[in-house]
């Protein structure tokens, strides 16, 4: 063992002895640097002392950066670590939050994944319907059904200029005004789990879809417009009946018979789905 006698020198920082009464943490001699892990200061190299440990970490700016992470990682959008500074305002996949893939903040959307007749108890009922759902699947947020009644989504959503997302990050519409423009960006085709919902089967009569026939429909109901306003009295009694007419939409379509396709008598009485969108 080195002594201050081997050395000849007074103790200092590089002498190659560690002197904890001196405030050093390490000491390597020659070997100190502030790549390694023992600085020049004699300190145990750390994630947060501004500097880089070569093969240890990529970036050390003292905590968070537009350019590094707190982890003391380059900022990457997917690695789970959310970086404001450097403009992600999310992680894809991270506490059931909404996001793009791109760490943009977003809005949940999903076709519900189970199904009901016209008859939810009405439309609060339907409300309930999907904020169960989407409690079941841990997606965050308040939701509601793509229904109307007393005014369509137009007048009972809140109005939100975020990307709607499917639960796979899918961007579906941006904002509002996309989901309301008549033209979807992605077809709402998962429900909560991500997964394809199941096909209605229900009396459509001189109701089309291509690639679909035999009276079963990618369908889900809703009542509402493109640009999401209440269509007539299509609504089931106030969606708390079996009887009456029903209108649906097309989760598979990205044009306007995404929500406005076609009514049907005798519609409420099949079992379908319902779209669920995050508030
Ligand atoms: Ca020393
Ligand atoms: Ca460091
Ligand atoms: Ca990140």
């Amino acid at each position: 063992m080195l002594t201050e006698a081997s050395t000849g020198g007074a103790p200092s920082c590089g002498d190659g002895v560690l002197q904890p009464e001196r405030g050093e943490s390490c000491d390597e001699g020659e070997a100190n640097s502030d790549s390694g892990a023992c600085t020049l200061d004699c300190q145990l190299a750390a994630c947060g002392d501004g500097l880089v440990h070569a093969g240890v970490e990529e970036c050390d700016d003292s905590g968070a950066s537009s350019e590094c992470d707190e982890d003391c990682t380059a900022v990457v959008c997917g690695d789970g670590v959310v970086n404001t500074l450097a403009g992600e305002d999310c992680e894809f996949g991270v506490d059931g939050q909404a996001c793009t893939l791109g760490c943009e903040a977003a809005r949940w959307i999903f076709v519900s994944s189970k199904t009901n007749n016209g008859d939810f108890n009405g439309l609060g009922g339907a409300d309930e319907f999907c904020q169960d759902l989407a409690d079941d699947a841990g997606l965050e947020g308040e939701f509601l059904a793509w229904l109307s009644g007393g005014g369509g989504p137009a007048q009972r959503f809140s109005i939100s200029s975020l990307p709607y997302v499917l639960v796979d990050g899918t961007v579906v519409a941006v904002g509002w005004v996309g989901l309301s423009s008549g033209e979807l960006v992605h077809a709402i085709d998962q429900t909560e789990f991500g997964e394809e919902p199941t096909l209605t089967e229900a009396l459509f009569f001189n109701c089309a879809y291509p690639g679909y026939n035999g009276g079963i429909f990618p369908a889900v109901f809703t009542n509402v417009t493109a640009d999401g306003s209440t269509q007539g009295n299509n609504d089931c009694g106030g969606w708390s009946s079996i009887e009456g007419y029903g209108r649906f939409g097309i989760w598979a379509a990205t044009d306007n018979r995404w929500t406005s396709w076609c009514q049907t008598l005798g519609g409420c009485a099949s079992s379908s789905h319902v779209y669920c969108v995050e508030q």
